[in-house]
């Protein structure tokens, strides 16, 4: 009775204690009222929001991403807004010794007003603004903020320094290439001001979280948890604690909620050892759990000042860049835990123009959307936003490691001590806010300005340096040099235990340009789009690294049909053709569906088709990269996701539906995968396998015909070392032949134990060859412990079959875009939000003989 007593009352006084906490966060999010500065009647808005959001909201702008709608409202970045909300402060808070307001993010130009007096002027979206009110709060306050119009004083900076810098991004609507853009002379995310596959809303407003937070004598300023070393049997850390002054303290540090020091503290910075026995590692998907401990840090004068609280994983990162035995090439990879990992993902974006509308379901369903497709990676682009705490969050949870790019891209930049300054402050604030995110594993200088300003001549490289005489030229060097190789190598060596720092990505080394032969480093491989290399030199241009490399498709026709009317239902209508920013974009889409598959003229069918030819793309790429382990360690292709409607490199498009792309890729980065491969007339089929252990199990090779019936089976049990690829089979072509013409036949591929299983199809010519018969498919959508099936069936082989639903929402199943073998019974399972009977009206499918009308398609449409 007495124990029982005893455990209720330590459980009851730890959880009075945090409700004791002396700091007080209160929210100021929620409702203000905004106007156009000059104007008189203030409307409703909402904090965090945009200027652009709030008109849409009130209904003085139409939703911006509807058909041209973008191209009216670009007067809202050319004019001043002001925001302003009344703040009541409790008898509490005035009674604290100090106050502060903590602006989490101002976009960008902002000059913020307390009663009337000017508090803070800011000019970086991506720092964190606190501004000190403790001597100037009343019970009654207003606080008001201003922002100057981002495009005029992109305007007056572009004239102080003299002379444009190459943005080749910026969609500046005073056209030229680059001579009026500004985008690079405000620290403001770089793609707001259009990209080849966003629009241009050059956004303002409070972007991020506003807080008032009260304390008495102290409170925790930062916590960062240094991993010192980490090895099976424990694991050393430390935990940095900086607090507001140098009091006498008694700081105590908990992991999951057991306290493992009490320590008093009584100087500003401190730093207090704990370890954790037997410790539990987090592993990156694919590789095992991915393991959070708690770590909890209170603060204490007789009373509990101020609480910390984050999730931290034990992990032990090691970038491995090592030069070749033979050669001089260097490899670029990372061991985690030991364990060296090839890295599968993809090159991520912001998900929205209007920052403040991506929800956290829209964050999970994309990190969500990377993990079901068996990705371990994702990059966080550079011309974007460093990410919001969920994102991470998430990459923590479901093992997603982060490459972290620095927000600097496909630009040159100022280099005057105001604008390197602000930019060493964003890092520090940026490098501290993440760093106890165990997913972040590479902090990058930048995306691809390494690349664009190394080469003088437009037939090498970018050209960029032509337009500069030779003291420009200098200047726009050491503001490259002073940031990318001083300044943010600084920062994460100062503020991080070790993380690796990548100058620019792509990049061979340190001065070492990476181009397409490059043995060294990471590489963008855009021959395949940009240069109009046929798919089948991804074979051929393999790097150690492959950080980009892409190819365009357009949203689903049920997509399309949200932000077009009818009239629209071209690729070059005025609507479609704004919804496409890369200037080649639809010539591409058509010349490559030309050499791979038939074009069809009907515009749905044209979708589906664009599709399923962006998929096959990326297929022959992420094969070849995963067929050259462990010379090459990893591939992230261009792009997961979308900021809007738009024909993209994307493979989930803005509403979040998967593009026959991303099943592709679900199945292309299974831990083992068959992969092919030909040298003249021999076919080499293997199995590779980057699990950290090796795998044995039974294969199984079958050549048939698209009516199913079989020329031969082979089977056989092999087993494949980890990071590695075992040959399964050589099969000459010629042999074939002999057998059935290539263009009627199909290899069914296998391979099988208790865990994996990697199936696929290997077609001996380009789709538009083949001779596919009609199909006759038959499916059932039935209801099964709680979940909707669909099963199909059909008679001859039915290739890319489409599973879609009739209505805006498109249906997400666990597979699309399958082959459907002859005979055999394929079950996928539906993934959306419609009930059984609307699903069973709804679903219709599609399927590649539909769409081709060659003359050995007689039975074809
Ligand atoms: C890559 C990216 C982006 C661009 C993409 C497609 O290199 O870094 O700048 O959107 O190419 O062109």
């Amino acid at each position: 009775m007495k124990w029982h007593f005893f455990i209720v009352a330590i459980l009851t006084l730890s959880f009075t204690s945090s409700v004791m906490a002396q700091k007080e966060s209160r929210s100021l999010d929620g409702q203000w009222t905004f106007k156009q500065v000059g104007q008189q009647n203030w409307m409703n808005a909402k904090v965090p929001g945009t200027v652009h959001t709030d008109l849409k909201n009130l209904g003085k702008i139409e939703d911006p991403y509807y058909r041209l709608n973008e191209h009216n409202q670009q007067w809202v970045d050319k004019v001043d807004w002001e925001y302003q909300k009344e703040i009541f402060l409790t008898e509490e808070e005035l009674s604290k010794d100090h106050i502060e307001l903590l602006f989490e993010g101002l976009d960008t130009y902002a000059t913020v007003f307390w009663n009337e007096e000017e508090v803070l002027s800011s000019d970086n979206m991506f720092r964190r603004y606190h501004i000190d009110l403790s001597q100037k709060v009343k019970k009654e306050n207003i606080l008001r903020v201003v922002f100057t119009s981002p495009i005029r004083k992109g305007l007056s900076l572009l004239a102080d320094h003299g002379y444009p810098l190459p943005a080749i991004n910026d969609q500046s609507e005073l056209g030229g290439l680059g001579e009026h853009a500004v985008s690079i002379f405000t620290r403001k995310a770089g793609y707001h001001y259009g990209w080849d596959w966003g629009p241009r809303f050059v956004t303002s407003g409070i972007w991020r979280s506003v807080n008032l937070i009260s304390w008495n004598s102290n409170q925790l300023k930062e916590v960062f948890i240094k991993q010192e070393k980490i090895t099976s049997k424990k694991a050393f850390l430390k935990a940095k604690i900086s607090v507001e002054n140098k009091q006498n303290l008694e700081a105590k540090v908990f992991v999951n909620n057991h306290l493992v020091s009490s320590q008093s503290i009584s100087s500003t910075e401190n730093e207090i050892d704990f370890e954790i026995e037997n410790p539990n590692f987090w592993y990156p998907n694919g590789m095992g759990e991915a393991y959070l401990y708690n770590v909890r840090v209170e603060i204490w004068s007789e009373l509990l000042l101020d609480t910390w609280q984050e999730q931290i994983g034990l992990r032990d990162i090691e970038w491995v860049l090592e030069k070749d035995k033979k050669g001089d090439g260097t490899s670029f990879y990372l061991k985690v835990n030991g364990q060296a990992v090839f890295s599968k993902g993809a090159n991520y974006i912001p998900n929205d123009l209007f920052l403040p509308e991506v929800s956290e379901e829209k964050y999970e369903h994309i990190v969500l959307s990377a993990k079901k497709a068996n990705m371990n990676m994702l990059r966080v682009w550079g011309g974007g936003i460093y990410e919001n705490k969920t994102f991470y969050d998430l990459c923590d949870k479901h093992g997603i490691m982060v490459w972290q790019d620095f927000m600097f891209a496909c630009s040159m930049y100022p280099g005057h001590h105001a604008f390197l300054e602000n930019v060493r402050q964003e890092a520090i604030d940026n490098v501290k806010r993440l760093r106890n995110h165990p997913s972040i594993v590479l902090w990058c200088g930048n995306n691809e300005i390494e690349a664009a300003w190394s080469e003088w001549d437009e037939n090498s490289g970018w050209g960029w340096k032509q337009k500069y005489n030779s003291q420009q030229r200098k200047e726009i060097w050491a503001a490259y040099d002073t940031i990318f190789h001083q300044i943010l190598p600084q920062v994460v060596d100062q503020h991080t235990d070790n993380t690796f720092y990548w100058h620019s990505s792509p990049s061979a080394g340190f001065e070492k340009i990476s181009n397409y032969e490059s043995n060294s480093g990471d590489m963008h491989y855009w021959g395949v789009w940009h240069g109009e290399h046929p798919f089948e030199d991804f074979r051929k241009y393999i790097p150690r690294f492959m950080s980009e490399y892409g190819f365009q498709s357009f949203p689903s026709f049920n997509a399309v049909k949200r932000f077009t009317l009818p009239e629209d239902w071209d690729i070059e209508s005025e609507v479609m053709a704004s919804h496409q920013r890369s200037g080649i974009g639809n010539l591409r889409i058509r010349s490559y569906m030309e050499q791979y598959y038939q074009v069809p003229i009907d515009f749905e069918q044209l979708l589906y088709v664009g599709q399923v030819l962006q998929a096959k793309a990326t297929e022959i790429a992420i094969e070849a990269h995963r067929n050259a382990m462990p010379y090459c360690m990893g591939t992230l292709y261009w792009q997961i996701n979308d900021c809007w409607p738009v024909a993209s490199w994307s493979s989930i498009d803005s509403y979040g539906n998967w593009k026959a792309m991303h099943y592709k890729v679900k199945q292309m980065y299974e831990p083992i995968l068959w992969t092919s491969s030909q040298e003249g007339d021999i076919l080499e089929l293997a199995l590779v396998n980057d699990l950290p252990n090796k795998d044995r199990g039974q294969w199984y090779i079958e050549l048939m015909d698209f009516e199913g019936n079989s020329l031969w089976k082979k089977k056989g049990n092999s087993s494949i070392a980890s990071i590695s690829k075992e040959v399964i089979m050589k099969i000459s072509l010629s042999e074939i032949k002999e057998e059935i013409p290539l263009e009627k036949a199909v290899l069914k591929l296998s391979y099988e134990n208790e865990i994996h299983r990697a199936e696929r199809t290997y077609f001996f010519v380009n789709p538009k060859n083949l001779i596919l018969p009609k199909p006759d498919i038959s499916f059932e959508v039935y209801h099964q412990s709680g979940d909707i099936f669909v099963e199909l069936k059909a008679d001859v082989i039915a290739k890319d079959v489409f599973l879609y639903s009739n209505s805006t929402e498109d249906a997400h199943f666990s597979e699309n875009y399958f082959e459907l073998l002859p005979n055999e019974t394929k079950t996928v399972k539906y993934l959306g939000n419609q009930s059984l009977e609307e699903l069973k009206n709804n679903l219709k499918l599609m399927h590649l003989q539909q769409t081709m009308k060659s003359e050995n398609n007689s039975n074809s449409l």
